[in-house]
């Protein structure tokens, strides 16, 4: 009886630390999505040597146009270290039309971009 209720106790403490252990990655997860969009408070755990985004600077990354939309364009990126961005889909605003003239979901694209405040802003986009 003694032996099953030990096992019973330490069934349930395990589950228990797997679900923190789950809540703790969701959370991560979830920081780390929004950093994309506001970069700046994914800094909160980053080394103090860590690279300061200054305003003007140009990044560049490569991807897939999800879809067009006037001067928005959702585009699924990968990883942009100049900005420690994660790989993930977001929308960019061009910085006029005729930056994205010719350019459809679907295609491949490599990009540069600046920041203005939480705004990504595209200064140009080629297809590949
Ligand atoms: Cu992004």
């Amino acid at each position: 009886m003694l032996a099953l209720a030990q096992s019973k106790g330490s069934v349930s403490q395990e589950s228990f630390v797997m679900n923190i252990l789950l809540n703790i990655g969701l959370a991560t997860l979830a920081v780390s999505v929004a950093a994309c969009g506001t970069a700046e408070t994914s800094k909160e755990n980053a080394v103090a040597t860590a690279p300061i985004e200054s305003v003007g600077q140009t990044h560049s990354g490569t991807g897939t146009v999800e879809s067009v939309s006037g001067q928005q364009v959702t585009i699924s990126h990968g990883p942009i270290q100049s900005l420690e961005w994660p790989a993930m889909t977001m929308p960019f605003t061009a910085k006029d039309a005729a930056a994205v003239q010719g350019i459809k979901a679907g295609d491949r694209v490599a990009f540069t971009l600046t920041k203005s405040g939480n705004e990504s802003v595209l200064t140009s986009i080629t297809k590949q």
